[in-house]
């Protein structure tokens, strides 16, 4: 098949959803043409089958917000009928889902059926969609889309709860590639790291609100209590100022690394003993998932998707949001005692090799084929 992705391109996790999706599409013979404004954070080597198409916005002096929408549209209009594509798969409904409408309208009158499946990841639909100058394009979006796929049962239930949706919504869930992610010794690193056998607690997201950061530095300020350890921050954004003077008034400089957006994950996963993440929500929980797959037990509050994918005392242990004495017990617990931390760490693959890439690929690929069917 001939498929258009469109996504955003930087760190989040929709967006590498969406080109790890398209890696392997391109891997199982399909062309897979990108559609973005930035090259995708993951799409960082030459891949056969893979093209990249970017949206040039030009500027001009009237535009105070330049109209990056109608410049998506057209670049999705002219790849579309150029490279001949079958169908356009959009991640994160704000705004992909109603460009690519506006986009098989137009092909549509050059005599082109292109159907669109929208996929829905968490904050399209719990945050910003929700807000009131989003809703009405949004549901429209996702109601015109040719089909639609959330990341998980949670978020399923949560768009039809917030949106008025007609058609069904199909759970596709979040897949890791095992190989990629599995442990590896990492001595060299390890000790760079912790260099006096410290327990290492890792975090990674777009230290965004909803991440609860500030939560991640109180459990692992609990956790340096009773034993030495070394916390490891993965990502950037927003709350990084506030995380960086919470870590000062709790004195725990020393013992807390940023490291910064890193493309190698799978190092970092590899040298760490613990995951933490007490998001306020999470539709699914993309990084938590690989960290299992490197036999990394996870640390999770239980909001949204979490439950689905974090196995209380299998893969590692969930609280409420907020509740960081919880959290930092059922951390300490763990790394205390050798014999649970290794059935932990065992459940964690057992868990992550259930959402492997290649049980996952083929949900969307018999979808895309479902959907052709139709038109
Ligand atoms: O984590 C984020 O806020 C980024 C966001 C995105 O859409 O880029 O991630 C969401 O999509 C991921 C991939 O489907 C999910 O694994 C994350 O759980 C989800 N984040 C939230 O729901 C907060």
């Amino acid at each position: 098949m001939r498929i258009g992705i469109v996504c955003y391109p930087t760190y989040g996790g929709s967006g590498v959803l969406a080109t790890e999706l398209g890696k392997a599409l391109a891997d199982k013979g399909h062309m897979v043409h990108f559609i973005t404004y930035q090259q995708p954070v993951r799409l960082n080597a030459f891949h056969a089958n893979i093209y990249y198409h970017e949206v040039q916005v030009p500027t001009y002096p009237l535009f105070d917000f330049p109209p990056y929408e109608s410049a998506l549209s057209s670049t999705m209009v002219d790849v579309i009928i150029n490279q001949k594509l079958d169908l356009l798969h959009v991640h994160y409904a704000i705004p992909h889902a109603s460009t690519a409408y506006m986009a098989k309208q137009i092909v549509k009158k050059q005599g082109r059926t292109v159907p669109f499946i929208t996929t829905l990841h968490g904050t399209d639909i719990t945050l910003v969609g929700k807000d009131k100058t989003y809703a009405p394009v949004v549901t429209f979006s996702i109601n015109e889309s040719d089909a639609i796929t959330a990341v998980s049962e949670n978020l399923r239930d949560e768009t039809y709860k917030s949106f008025q949706i007609e058609k069904d919504i199909s759970v596709i869930y979040n897949f890791v590639d095992t190989q990629r992610f599995s442990r590896q010794e990492l001595p060299h690193f390890r000790k760079a790291i912790a260099p006096n056998g410290e327990k290492i607690l890792l975090h990674v997201s777009n230290f965004r609100k909803v991440k609860r950061v500030p939560d991640v530095v109180k459990v692992f300020a609990r956790v340096r209590e009773k034993m030495p350890a070394k916390l490891l921050l993965v990502g950037d954004g927003p709350d990084r100022p506030m995380i960086e003077c919470l870590c000062r008034e709790l004195n725990l400089c020393e013992d807390v690394r940023f490291v910064g957006k890193q493309e190698q994950l799978e190092d970092v996963m590899s040298i760490s003993d613990l995951f933490l993440l007490p998001s306020d929500y999470e539709s699914f929980g993309l990084a938590a998932l690989e960290a299992m797959a490197a036999q990394v037990p996870v640390i999770s509050s239980n909001a949204g998707g979490l439950p689905e994918i974090n196995i209380q005392g299998q893969t590692g242990y969930m609280s409420d949001v907020g509740d960081v004495d919880g959290m930092a017990a059922h951390a300490i617990a763990l790394l205390e005692d050798e014999a649970l931390l290794a059935k932990v760490r065992k459940g964690a693959l057992a868990q992550a090799l259930r959402f492997h890439i290649d049980n996952i690929i083929p949900q969307y690929e018999a979808l895309y084929e479902e959907v052709l069917q139709k038109q």
